[in-house]
């Protein structure tokens, strides 16, 4: 019985730990690499989620950029840094090619009027 309370509380307090870490360092899990080539997924519905996405420079990137059931303005996107501007479809993935940055650059993704936007950090 002793036993088993204290396993309980360890394991509160370790799941609570990690969900701290996680929020904290507000890194989204969001970017992968594959073949060389690096994968950032965006949704968009209502805003852009995550907000910041921190990603690798000097590798050729494609934005993700799932809506679902989106009919608010986050589904008109612009990308200023890259000229890109488009309507998404309610539902579906828009794939965006963004050639590869340099350390330090973040790019900023905007709703057509300016209201909700992401960012992705190149490093
Ligand atoms: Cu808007």
């Amino acid at each position: 019985m002793k036993f088993t309370t204290i396993s309980i509380i360890i394991a509160v307090v370790l799941i609570g730990g990690a969900l701290l870490l996680t929020r904290s360092n507000g890194a989204a899990n969001n970017v992968t690499i594959i073949d060389g080539k690096q994968i950032v997924d965006i949704t968009a519905k209502g805003r852009y989620s995550p907000r910041v996405s921190l990603a690798k420079a000097d590798v050729p990137t494609t934005l993700r950029v799932e809506t679902n059931g989106t009919f608010d303005c986050t589904a008109g996107l612009t990308i200023p840094a890259i000229n890109y501007r488009a309507n998404l479809p309610p539902s579906g993935v828009t794939e965006i090619e963004i050639p590869s940055q340099k350390p330090g650059t973040t790019l900023q993704g905007l709703c057509v009027m300016g209201m909700y936007n992401f960012k992705v950090k190149f490093n």
